[in-house]
């Protein structure tokens, strides 16, 4: 039979105090080691990146970005400032919301050119269907879609609703329709459709469009090709940041190209 043999007093208290002290320091040095890790990975960003600015150059950041909403039935591209910023990525179904971050700078011309989906021959989707429009908007800077923007139609069909004998009537696309200093005082203004008339899919409802309305012209069935345009004010605003994009994107837009 094995005999344990009892440890002196001393012992035990010896042990006791080495085990509590190692404990406190270990303790303390992660208390103290966690924010500068911390710290010490977010200045890395920067570097690491080499996007560092010069002296006196301030980069904008996200939170000087806000985020935008939209949700075309059954396409859109949309162009802030003169510039494409974003595209409707499902041309047809299913519904969807195009959610994305933009910077926003005032005053801020926001030109959309929405397509319901219709054969370009006859207006007409399914064969012998004809389908309805319906576009809407809110961005995070209170910015949303209502009868204060402009509406024009491009493209009407089947006319008359006449599906036996469909003709259609295209208008041509201004070049310019989605720059700043394009004229649209002679559009008509935007029409107001309820939320029952449009009948979005589940999408919308997932997202922000709180106080933002239904647009289209005055025919949501028979116009087709849309383009929307609205100008924000937002008086005395300057950027914080004076950094400029240094980006030719117009490579990348071929249609243009073809002008
Ligand atoms: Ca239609
Ligand atoms: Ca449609």
């Amino acid at each position: 039979m094995v005999q344990l043999h009892p440890q002196p007093r001393g012992m035990k208290a010896l042990c006791f105090l080495i085990a509590f002290f190692t404990f406190t320091i270990c303790s303390l040095t992660l208390l103290m080691a966690q924010p500068e890790g911390k710290e010490k990975k977010e200045k890395g960003k920067d570097k690491g990146k080499g996007n560092k600015p010069p002296s006196g150059l301030l980069k904008p950041s996200m939170s000087d970005t806000i985020k935008a909403n939209i949700y075309a039935d059954n396409w859109f591209i949309m162009y802030i400032n003169g510039k494409l910023t974003a595209v409707d990525s499902i041309d047809f179904i299913p519904h969807n919301v195009v959610s994305v971050d933009i910077l926003p700078e005032y005053p801020m011309t926001i030109a959309v050119m929405a397509k319901d989906n219709a054969d370009p021959k006859t207006g007409m989707e399914y064969g012998t269907h004809i389908g309805d429009g319906g576009f809407i908007l809110k961005f995070a800077d209170g910015t949303v879609t209502s009868s204060s923007w402009k509406a024009k139609s491009f493209f009407k069909g089947p006319l008359n609703s006449d599906t036996q004998n469909p003709k259609v009537q295209h208008d041509p696309i201004p070049d310019d329709w989605f720059k700043i200093d394009f004229d649209d005082s002679k559009w008509k203004n935007a029409t107001e459709y309820t939320e029952e008339r449009v009948n979005p899919k589940e999408p919308f409802y997932k997202a922000d469009f709180k106080g933002a309305k239904w647009i289209w012209t005055e025919d949501l069935d028979l116009d087709n090709t849309v383009i929307f345009r609205h100008k924000v004010e937002k008086e005395g605003w300057k950027p914080r940041w004076n950094t400029k994009p240094n980006i030719d994107i117009s490579g990348a837009l071929p249609w243009r190209n073809e002008k």
